[in-house]
């Protein structure tokens, strides 16, 4: 799985995207530091059942502490967007096309308004950021409405003349977007659109090339930067309208690498931390800060908190454990709930030992619940389930 961080330039992304993966990447704070994309690996957190079993676990793809599963997630810092990106305004469509395997996005806003649209410094405040919440969206279903319009006759043609289904057709024009063909009967569906091109015109792609892009791409908003007064200011205005998550990735930052140099003792996601180490007087101000006017008002940073939130309630993933022994919650080596897999809810058994081994879906017979109690090849997965997958 690929989340993209994205937004305006200087608005913060590489920020969160360093407090999230520890990675040593460029922050300014000027326009388009970052133009390459950088990839790192975070993580989403979630309660692990090894409490609820009674066990001590030995993770394999993901870790344990002290009973959070951490499971890695792949992210993507792109350069900043502006206003008309889709028309290649800025650094334009280059980085829109960094963002085309992307699963889901975080679009991080500056709630602090000190800078405007083209990203250039305003005095603090004086910039709305309320205009930053939806240019995202547009900019994003005009660059897949673009797409369609390029190709638009090579898919009237391929369905009038060579007789291809629609849906299968738009799949393809869309597969490098990472879209399936679910997606877009989904969408067609929503939209109770013909299955004759023909029968489209202008206002049907673009009802389309929203609505695809709002299935098959997830989106939340962080707003970043409530460590600053306007920033405060700005979240508790506009959370009445918005759905927006406050968060402050310089906060996040400070703490993961406190953290990592033993001074303090900090899980991410946490509302507080202890004091280790020996702190000079500027370390201690900076973390009295980060408590007074972050953690003590926001409950966390935020940053954890955008991710899972993207993931799990967005993206609706669940977490399965597979096991070789469902009586010691083991693999064959005796590692206790070893791989934790992120899936799709509505996920089936069946499905599920296709993603965990081939061979194991080929011999499928059935499966057992942690409860040692059958369950069927169309048994629906669920947050938190370990399975052991019964094959010949
Ligand atoms: N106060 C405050 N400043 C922040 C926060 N996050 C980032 N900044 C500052 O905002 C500026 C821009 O940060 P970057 O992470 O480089 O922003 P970006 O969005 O990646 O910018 P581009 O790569 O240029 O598009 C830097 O000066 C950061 O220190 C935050 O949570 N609070
Ligand atoms: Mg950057």
């Amino acid at each position: 799985m690929l989340i993209g961080i994205v937004g305006k330039t200087n608005v913060g992304k590489s920020t969160f995207f360093k407090a999230l993966t520890l990675m040593d990447v460029e922050i300014g704070d000027r326009i388009f530091v970052t133009i390459k994309p950088n990839q790192g690996v975070g993580h989403v957190t979630r309660q692990c059942p090894c409490k609820k079993l009674g066990v001590k676990c030995n993770p394999r793809n993901s870790q344990c502490v002290s009973g959070i599963r951490l499971m890695p997630i792949k992210l993507l810092d792109v350069a900043g967007l502006v206003p008309g990106a889709h028309e290649g305004k800025g650094l334009g469509n280059r980085f829109l096309d960094d963002l085309r395997q992307a699963d889901a996005f975080i679009q991080v806003v500056d709630m602090s308004g000190s800078t405007n649209e083209n990203g250039e410094h305003v005095e603090s405040g004086s910039y709305d950021p309320e205009n930053e919440i939806e240019f995202l969206k547009h900019e994003m279903d005009e660059w897949f409405s673009g797409i369609l319009k390029r190709n638009w006759d090579k898919i009237k043609k391929q369905v009038q003349h060579v007789g291809k289904n629609l849906e299968e057709e738009l799949a393809r024009q869309l597969s490098g977007l990472n879209i399936s063909e679910d997606s877009v009967k989904q969408a067609i569906k929503n939209l109770d659109l013909s299955k004759d091109p023909v029968k489209w015109d202008e206002t049907d792609l673009k009802l389309f090339s929203i609505e695809i892009r709002a299935l098959s791409k997830r989106m939340i908003i962080a707003g970043n930067k409530v460590d600053m007064k306007t920033g405060e200011e700005n979240y508790k205005r506009l959370e009445q309208e918005h759905d927006i998550m406050p968060c402050s990735a310089e906060s996040e930052l400070a703490l993961k690498e406190a953290a990592k140099h033993d001074l303090i003792e900090y899980f991410p996601g946490d509302g507080g931390f202890k004091v280790r180490g020996e702190l000079s007087d500027k370390q201690k101000k900076a973390l009295e800060f980060i408590q007074k006017n972050v953690l003590e008002k926001f409950g966390s940073t935020g940053v954890q908190h955008c991710i899972n939130s993207l993931v799990f309630d967005e993206m609706g993933m669940i977490v399965v454990y597979p096991v070789a022994s469902i009586s010691r919650h083991s693999d064959k080596q005796g590692n206790v709930l070893p791989d934790a897999f992120l899936v799709a809810q509505g996920t089936r058994l069946k499905e599920f030992a296709e993603k965990v081994h081939s061979t194991m879906a080929e011999h499928f017979i059935g499966g057992l619940n942690a409860e040692r109690k059958k369950i069927g090849a169309d048994y629906e997965l669920k947050d938190g389930d370990v399975v052991e997958i019964l094959f010949k």
